[in-house]
Formats: structure tokens, C-alpha cells, sequence
């Protein structure tokens, strides 16, 4: 399997929590490399670019105000099958039905609001390497 590299969110809910650390040894134990992080304070602008996709979904407006009441920390994970490996480790978009020992099940629970579901992983090479892009400079992944 080739080496790739995926964009992480620890989203807002999780870095209130407290759990980024706890996270950020999941992914290194499951043998993905850190290999760039930042703290970023989306802003309405932001968030709805990142997440234009979702434009015209009813959950959109949420989603902005929840990416935009605290700071969160986008990362850039490598290695083997690193797409597919980062979602496995996440589990389901919805926490109350993620997999006992996946990370939304993990730090997502009690869930209530969807979008607060700790992380956000991009879904295929082509939204990792926009979503890489979005936050990072090249100069920042050498
Ligand atoms: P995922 O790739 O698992 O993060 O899920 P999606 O790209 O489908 O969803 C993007 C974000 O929208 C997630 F944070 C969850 C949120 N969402 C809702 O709030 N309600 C929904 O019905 C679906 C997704």
C-alpha cells in the first residue's frame, strides 16, 4: 500500500475537552506520523469554505457556528493507507453509532450536536490534498 498523507481536524468539542494528546497517540499508535500541526481559529468565512460541499445541507449553518466557537488543530498524518487508516480510527460521522474504541466513540460521547463529533478526516486523496492545501504551505510539510 502506497504512503499517503490525510487531513486531520481535532475539532473544538475535543481540544475543550481536553482529550488532543490522547488523540494524537491514537494515531501514532496506530503507525501515522504527525508530520505538521497548527492551533487555527476558523471564523464563518473559513469554516464555509472548508466545508462548501455542505452548502446546501440543513446542517450547515450548525456545523459553521460549531467550527467557529473555539480553536481547533489541523494536522497532517502519513503513512501506509493513511486515508483509509484515519478513518477506521475515527468511526462513524455519527458518535452514537461509532465502534467502541474509535475516537468519536471514544471522546465524541454523550453526542447531542452531530458536528461535535471530536475529528474531522478527509474522505479521499482528491479532499486530502484540498484540505492538506487549505491549511498548510508547502513550506510547512517539508
Ligand atoms: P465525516 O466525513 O464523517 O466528518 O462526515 P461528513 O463529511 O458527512 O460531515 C461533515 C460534518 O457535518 C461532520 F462534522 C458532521 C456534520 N454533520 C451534521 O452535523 N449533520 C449531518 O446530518 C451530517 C453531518
Amino acid at each position: 500500500m502506497a504512503t499517503e498523507r490525510t487531513l486531520s481536524i481535532i475539532k473544538p468539542d475535543a481540544v475543550k475537552k481536553g482529550v488532543m494528546g490522547q488523540i494524537l497517540a491514537r494515531f501514532e499508535k496506530a503507525g501515522l506520523k504527525v508530520v505538521a500541526i497548527k492551533k487555527v481559529y476558523l471564523n464563518a468565512q473559513t469554516a464555509g469554505e472548508f466545508y462548501a460541499e455542505h452548502k446546501a445541507r440543513p446542517f450547515f449553518g450548525e456545523l459553521v457556528d460549531f467550527m467557529t466557537s473555539g480553536p481547533c488543530y489541523p494536522l497532517v498524518l502519513e503513512g501506509e493507507g493513511a486515508i483509509a487508516k484515519n478513518r477506521e480510527l475515527m468511526g462513524a460521522t455519527n458518535p452514537n453509532k461509532a465502534e467502541a474504541g474509535s475516537i468519536r466513540h471514544d471522546f465524541a460521547l454523550p453526542c447531542t450536536d452531530l458536528s461535535a463529533n471530536a475529528v474531522h478526516g478527509s474522505d479521499s486523496p482528491e479532499s486530502a490534498a484540498r484540505e492538506i492545501g487549505f491549511f498548510f504551505a508547502a513550506a510547512e510539510l517539508a
